[in-house]
């Protein structure tokens, strides 16, 4: 690292699509499964989900799709109970595929949360989703002490404004009582990387599924995933090194180059 750069303090970890692919394979299957389970005729297909990815929050974006369709009561305050209902039902569907298993960490995570942990780099979660789908799958991976890997975790509930404000961030830096430049996030989604960004958190990408040939501004590295080390935009530290998972180093690497992020241009991996 050089001397000027802030040390490493904390990675804030985006949970939706970064720690696990829970949106291909856990919300929209349960979005569909709540519509079905109320009688409603509504089902999103996969394009359609990627498309509705643009709005955070999930009984924000079956209001957007109400609106878009044109569907669902003519009273907003109905519209409102309704969409208020399916996600109650939506979350509850979600907590089942999280315990049976169906959602596993994506792969290189499970590594890098180990090795942040024993190094001394402090972990948190910043997410946009409700509190009961992240207690559910911390829960499902890391057991009852999930807690003392995450003491500080930010949903959607907690912030009067979902990424791509920088509300979430700022709170997780708060109750860190770190700066923004001691801190890295991961995030997988250009939401979610420009509420860090917003936030002055510098950010690496781990593009997912619905986000794999998305353009990204002024974010410190983006690659394909935290499985492998090559294909990031900048290359890793030692390019030359086993091509593994991405590692602590590297993220110490290009946290120390964030000071170079705005002659980055729009990257894509
Ligand atoms: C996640 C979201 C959430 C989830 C669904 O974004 O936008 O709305 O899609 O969860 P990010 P809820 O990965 O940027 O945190 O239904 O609980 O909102
Ligand atoms: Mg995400």
């Amino acid at each position: 690292m050089s001397g000027t750069a802030a040390r490493l303090k904390a990675v804030l970890w985006d949970v939706d699509g970064t720690l696990a692919e829970t949106e291909r394979d856990g919300h929209l299957v349960a979005f569909n499964q709540a519509f079905d389970a109320g009688g409603l005729p509504w089902r999103w297909s996969d394009d359609e989900y990627g498309e509705l990815l643009r709005v955070t929050g999930g009984r924000e974006r079956i209001l957007h799709d109400m609106a878009l369709r044109q569907r669902g009561p003519a009273l907003a305050a109905e519209r409102e109970a309704l969409a208020r209902e399916l996600h109650g039902s939506k979350n509850r569907l979600y907590e089942r595929i999280v315990e049976r298993g169906e959602l596993p960490w994506r792969a290189g995570v499970a590594e890098l949360l180990e090795e942040c942990r024993s190094q001394g780099v402090r972990l948190a979660i910043v997410t946009t989703t409700s509190r009961s789908n992240l207690v559910a799958l911390l829960h499902a991976h890391l057991g009852s002490h999930w807690p003392e890997w995450f003491p500080v975790t930010v949903c959607g509930e907690d912030v009067r404004s979902k990424k791509p404000d920088p509300e979430a961030h700022l709170s997780a830096l708060r109750q860190l009582r770190i700066g923004p430049l001691e801190a890295l996030a991961i995030e997988d989604s250009p939401g979610g990387a420009a509420a860090a960004r917003a936030a002055e958190v510098p950010v690496i990408v781990a593009r997912s599924r619905y986000f794999a040939g998305a353009a990204f501004d002024g974010v410190t590295a983006v690659g394909p995933g935290l499985h492998t080390r090559q294909g990031w935009v900048p290359a890793p530290a030692d390019a030359a090194a086993p091509a593994g998972r991405v590692t602590l180093s590297d993220l110490l690497h290009w946290h120390a180059a964030m000071d170079t992020v705005s002659h980055y241009p729009a990257t894509r991996a």
